[in-house]
């Protein structure tokens, strides 16, 4: 298997520092996979090296320009054969959620489109559709405005990168954890609480049927807890 690639292209390259810490610093230096982050800037032209410009119709605030993300999309597409997924990472997009993590870590080429200002001229995602081996997806994270999308895509990178096989030491974890939980009619469940010794903390008792040692009866009582926690969300 080939290492999955992911590249981010942004102006604040520092935001994505935390891509070199923790499980996913490891995935990279275990060469499971390979994060780049490409700087905007270096492929802007002119003497000021902008990025945006005002935009066509009126309005406030700024647009970023076309020229420069092809720019930069292109230098990092060809670095490898295959087909590449391009993320635009906007609130305008389709919400992520947890089947949309496992769907795209089967991808073999991740590229985030981190906007800022008003968002990047659209023209960014009409041409990359039509172009051989790119797929466009707009993307947000929830219905809430950041100031860019580099928050975003730490969210997405983290969620889909856990899934690799190898980057989390015990896979069995990912069954057992919110939203991969089935309820009775296959709709996604949130987790059951967890606790650890000691068994009575400032008065308060773990509850009695996870000491007794009946796996069944444990089993029962989290899939009620995770019915009834889901319920009470949803209300
Ligand atoms: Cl992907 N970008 C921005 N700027 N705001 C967001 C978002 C993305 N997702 C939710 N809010």
């Amino acid at each position: 298997m080939s290492k999955l690639q992911f590249d981010v292209i942004s102006i604040f390259p520092e935001y994505l520092a935390p891509l070199s810490l923790s499980l996913v610093g490891k995935a990279q230096e275990n060469e499971l996979i390979d994060i780049a982050i490409t700087d905007l800037r270096d492929f802007a032209q002119g003497a000021h090296k902008s990025v945006d410009d005002t935009p066509y119709g009126g309005g406030a605030g700024m647009v970023m320009s076309a020229e420069p993300w092809a720019n930069a999309i292109e230098s990092v597409a060809q670095k490898s054969t295959g087909h590449h997924e391009l993320i635009m990472l906007t609130p305008a997009g389709k919400r992520f959620d947890q089947s949309m993590a496992y769907e795209l870590a089967q991808k073999e080429h991740l590229i985030f489109a981190c906007g800022r200002y008003e968002g990047i001229d659209y023209r960014i995602t009409e041409h990359y559709q039509g172009v051989e081996n790119f797929t466009v997806r707009e993307i947000s994270i929830g219905d809430y405005v950041l100031n860019g999308g580099e928050v975003a895509a730490l969210v997405i990178l983290e969620a889909i990168i856990r899934l690799i096989p190898g980057v989390i030491g015990n896979p069995a974890s990912l069954e057992e954890e919110s939203h991969s939980i089935r309820g009775e009619e296959n709709e996604n469940l949130v987790e059951y609480p967890s606790y650890t010794k000691p068994a009575s903390w400032r008065g308060h008792e773990v509850p009695p049927v996870l000491l007794s040692g009946n796996h069944a009866e444990i089993a029962r009582w989290r899939s009620a807890q995770s019915e009834a926690r889901t319920r009470q969300l949803r209300e």
